[in-house]
């Protein structure tokens, strides 16, 4: 198709282009040279800052993630004691929560996960069993992530059924609450959730709908992860209960988004999309999604609005991304 030849990196200099995108599952190992800030690289504010070996194992986790290749198998990680302790804690507080606090979804595939991939109070899982666990559940599949991406690199591997993950953990210090994703917030927040085929969907939705999108609508996308994948609610059997992995990978937060303190509001990608949010605290406002099948049904129609000149289809059999000629 003619307009693939102006899809360029530097798309800023020519107001005509399409911004590069991945078309094949493999194109996403360039994202791992262009993360905006390496793991390894910790703000003073960090409580791992002057524990240098915190420090020493968050490069090596840094280090085996930038060198991750598409189709090598996840690398397995022997996790230490103290690191399994932190583990431990999350792992017990939140589970105590689950119950009652997480949506339905996730409280059906938690005991499939304890069954498959080793979660246990004393067991940090590796990301490969996780991994292989969902691919045979949704196709959904991790890759390992060496530090922060931009959102339209993240929200591109979604179209993939591909999900960036952390492998290293929070440090032992504040085991209740983290701005930053970790192996928790991944694998006791996220994973669940993909297992589930409507979930998988949605997700894939905001992933196909970046692809090639402008810049200010990989804001509005990445905004509307952010209240959904990421700090969603939603309204289960007349009780609201969290969805987004942020609030199920922490035991502070999970309890206060549903107290009376936070604002809720309806989850509607034109309005949600513009809502600003902090990332150091707990969220100030939380949408509410009626069922994820109707979160992706506004998706759908929020992705027709995007100006974009071609349509894309992801094609699970060669696992790559078709081009269509009209939107
Ligand atoms: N606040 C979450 C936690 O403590 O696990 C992490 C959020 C990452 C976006
Ligand atoms: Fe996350």
């Amino acid at each position: 198709v003619g307009y693939l030849n102006i899809i360029s990196r530097n798309y800023k200099d020519n107001r005509y282009a399409v911004p590069w995108f991945p078309r094949r599952i493999r194109d996403l190992d360039r994202f791992a040279n262009q993360i905006l800030s390496y793991g390894a690289e910790l703000d003073s504010d960090h409580p791992g800052f002057t524990d240098p070996e915190y420090r020493a194992r968050r490069k090596y986790f840094a280090d085996i993630a930038y060198n991750y290749k598409y189709g090598q198998p996840l690398p397995h990680v022997d996790y230490t004691k103290e690191e399994i302790a932190t583990w431990g804690a999350v792992f017990r507080k939140l589970t105590e929560l689950y119950p009652t606090h997480a949506c339905k979804e996730h409280n059906h595939v938690f005991p499939l996960l304890i069954e498959n991939c080793g979660y246990r109070e004393n067991n940090i899982p590796q990301l490969e069993d996780v991994s292989n666990f969902l691919k045979d559940c949704t196709g959904f599949t991790l890759r390992p992530v060496a530090g922060l991406l931009s959102s339209r690199d993240f929200l591109a591997g979604l179209a993939f059924r591909v999900f960036h993950s952390t492998q290293y953990i929070r440090h032992h210090s504040r085991p209740l609450y983290t701005p930053e994703p970790d192996v928790c917030h991944e694998l006791l927040g996220h994973a669940p959730l993909f297992a589930d085929p409507a979930f998988a969907q949605f997700s894939q939705e905001i992933g196909l709908a970046s692809l090639g999108a402008p810049d200010d609508y990989i804001e509005k996308l990445a905004t509307c992860f952010w209240f959904t994948v990421e700090f969603g609610l939603c309204r289960q059997e007349g009780k609201l209960k969290a969805f987004g992995a942020g609030l199920l990978s922490s035991f502070g937060e999970l309890q206060y988004c549903l107290s009376d303190k936070p604002e809720l509001r309806e989850f509607d990608p034109d309005t949600t999309g513009d809502t600003k949010y902090p990332i150091t605290e707990y969220q100030p406002v939380y949408f509410v999604a009626n069922s994820f099948e109707d979160a992706k049904e506004r998706m759908i129609k929020f992705a027709q609005k995007i100006p974009r000149d071609f349509g894309v289809r992801y094609n699970p059999y060669t696992q790559s991304v078709d081009i269509l000629d009209s939107p």
